[in-house]
């Protein structure tokens, strides 16, 4: 298939396009670095030493014989030539990576919050209003988030997007509705992802766009079949304040010996996955697109749930790192407890990789191997809300 991929220098869209270009598909990386310019904007880098993208894609022509194709371009901007490049390309799929995806960095300050808001949802826009506009029959396949729905629970799984709900009316007879499950986001980012939603459904309404939106948990893991291929094509690992996800920082803090950064009480529950799943997961929905005129597609995209506090004992139990109990930067609940249903990955044949056999590779082979990159200033989470 011909796809773009929208924010393919990522963390999860570079293994994506390798993943995607290893199983004979032709990819076309959308991409204005900016992951890159926000490491140099925070005087950070990432643990492991990611080459440019003119080298990754030099590699995995050299690694594979296979073709990336790469344009440097803001999509959130630059939408005139947004348009004439899917036009010109006429791709099959879109895949949408093309956000600001940390929560922390969202809510650094008044310029961040803009920036956030302005980059996600002008990126999500264009897409859609080009592909309306061109009258394409594409697949979009967006990578949202677990968090559009908080972390709280009502006693059920949490569904894959919709909830059945009964509205009790003026003549007192019951409508049955089908509506998005209510948004409940926790940070700036967060937000910008439950407007997409809306974006989703409106497009999909008036155009009749096919979309499959991911609900994401938080991504684990550095390395995928692809990016062990060679040095050049590694994936970045994020450990600093801002960037460093919880499980990935924790890996990292054990490997130098720096007691495990666990905010508040650490009964935060969350939903995990690791990056090969992402992959995996992605392929299995470009695979199982809606039909015209089919509703939006959500599917949670997450395979294990654990409290912070758990992950930390796992991690302190294989490495003997202590661990510290610091004041919560964030405004979140201290202990919630988490069900997801993702009954629809599990039923179209995805087979999770566990944390607890994956962890001990992901110390090892990469949190010692680049320990010596770690500047430990930057490990302190300093953004508060
Ligand atoms: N946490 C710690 N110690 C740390 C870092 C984080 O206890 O050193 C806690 C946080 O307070 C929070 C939890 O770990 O309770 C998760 O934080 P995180 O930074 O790992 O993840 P989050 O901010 O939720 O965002 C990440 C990704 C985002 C994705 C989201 C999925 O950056 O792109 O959408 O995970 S989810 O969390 O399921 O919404």
């Amino acid at each position: 298939m011909k796809i773009v991929v929208a924010g393919g220098d990522g963390f999860c869209g570079w293994p994506t396009s390798l993943y995607l270009s290893n199983r004979g598909h032709e990819v076309l990386i959308l991409d204005n670095l900016s992951r890159r310019n926000i490491d140099n904007e925070l005087s950070v880098e990432s643990l492991t030493p990611i080459a440019t993208i003119e080298n990754r894609i030099k590699a995995w022509k050299e690694v594979s014989g296979n073709n990336i194709r790469f344009e440097n371009i803001n999509v959130a901007k630059e939408i005139h030539r947004l348009e004439s490049i899917i036009s010109e390309y006429q791709p099959e799929v879109i895949i949408h990576f093309a956000e600001q995806r940390a929560a922390p960095y969202s809510m650094k300050s008044v310029r961040h919050k803009v920036y956030t808001v302005d980059n996600n949802l002008n990126a999500t826009n264009n897409i859609l209003a080009v592909v309306a506009e061109l009258g394409l029959d594409v697949h979009i396949v967006h990578l949202g988030t677990m968090g559009v729905y908080g972390y709280g629970t009502a006693g059920m799984a949490i569904p894959e997007g919709y909830l059945n709900i009964e509205i009790p009316t003026d003549s007192k007879e019951n409508v049955k509705k089908e509506i998005l499950y209510p948004a409940n986001p926790g940070s700036i980012y967060h937000m910008t992802k439950t407007q997409d939603q809306l974006l989703f459904q409106f497009y999909n309404k008036n155009d009749q766009i096919r979309v499959t939106d991911l609900h994401q948990g938080i991504v684990w893991g550095t390395q995928t079949e692809e990016t062990k291929l060679d040095p050049r094509l590694i994936n970045r690992f994020d450990y600093d304040g801002d960037y460093g996800t919880v499980l990935n920082r924790f890996l990292m803090q054990a490997a130098i010996d720096y007691p495990l950064t666990i905010h508040g009480s650490g009964g935060q529950t969350r939903a995990f996955i690791h990056i090969s799943d992402t992959c995996k997961c992605i392929e299995i929905a470009i695979s199982n697109p809606p039909n015209k005129g089919e509703r939006v597609v959500i599917r949670n995209q997450m395979t294990e749930t654990h409290r912070v506090r758990d992950l930390a004992k796992m991690i302190a139990d294989i490495t003997n790192a202590k661990v510290q109990y610091l004041e919560n930067p964030r405004k979140e609940a201290d202990e919630n407890e988490l069900h997801v249903s993702n009954d629809s990955f599990l039923a179209l044949g995805l087979s999770p990789t566990i944390l607890e056999v994956g962890l001990l590779e992901e110390v090892r082979d990469i949190a010692q191997k680049y320990a010596n990159r770690c500047d430990k200033s930057k490990i302190p989470c300093v953004s508060k809300w």
